[in-house]
């Protein structure tokens, strides 16, 4: 009777080891997931250009290409001293002027809401294509949108022709390659963290276009450090 004993004390003894083993695992990846989502990718400040004054200079791409490592899916990328960088997550100072520029590298996917072919929340309420200053494009010749929808602010970007030569699918692409330039000036107001993303459907091979890169920071979305 007493061997028994002793064995149900430690098969109990063995679970609760087990239980909290587990626990731990669980609650370690938790921890690694919250950590990566608020740390991951690496944040990346605008160019102080003047007081209260910045600039910052993106690109979209068809695919990221070897720069964003396992996953080289449609994307945004940074661009600093003439070298494109793969994160979303951009520093901006607050109660400044913020301009833009976004070399779209990208063809149309179209959008499935036209409200958001319209520029909003720049300055002037416009941004310019190629130089040419205009408030609304086609939504069919959407290929992604720059929306931060806290601050109000959504500007779509004007896709590359299909039939265009000399396109870049993959980055790194050279200013040299067909490209569309837009750019906007917005106006921050007080430090916060807002996120932003593209709302056209524009991740190919995956339902509806919206799930991959549509979901992932680094790729469709990020966040806008307001400081
Ligand atoms: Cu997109």
């Amino acid at each position: 009777m007493r061997d028994s004993g002793e064995g149900a004390v430690s098969s109990r003894a063995v679970r609760a080891v087990i239980i909290l083993a587990g626990a731990l695992i669980v609650s370690l990846a938790i921890g690694l997931y919250v950590y990566h989502y608020l740390h991951k990718p690496t944040e990346v400040s605008a160019r102080q250009t003047g007081p209260h004054r910045a600039s910052l200079v993106l690109g979209t791409t068809p695919a990221a290409g070897s720069v964003a490592g396992s996953k080289s899916w449609v994307s945004y990328m940074v661009r600093q001293h003439g070298q494109w960088g793969h994160t979303t997550v951009f520093k901006v100072p607050a109660h400044s002027l913020v301009h833009v520029t976004i070399y779209n590298f990208d063809g149309a996917s179209g959008l499935r809401n036209p409200f958001l072919s319209q520029v909003q929340g720049t300055v002037g309420g416009a941004m310019r294509v190629n130089g040419k200053a205009t408030d609304v494009i086609n939504p069919d010749h959407a290929s992604h949108t720059f929306t931060v929808p806290q601050l109000g602010i959504s500007v779509p970007l004007f896709g590359v022709p299909g039939k265009a030569p000399n396109q870049c699918a993959e980055m790194p692409c050279s200013l040299k390659k067909t490209h569309e330039t837009m750019t906007f000036t917005f106006r921050t107001g007080a430090p916060g963290r807002f996120r932003w993303q593209c709302f056209v459907p524009c991740a190919a091979g995956f339902i509806d276009g919206f799930a991959g890169p549509m979901q992932t920071i680094g790729y469709m979305d990020g966040f806008l450090h307001v400081v």
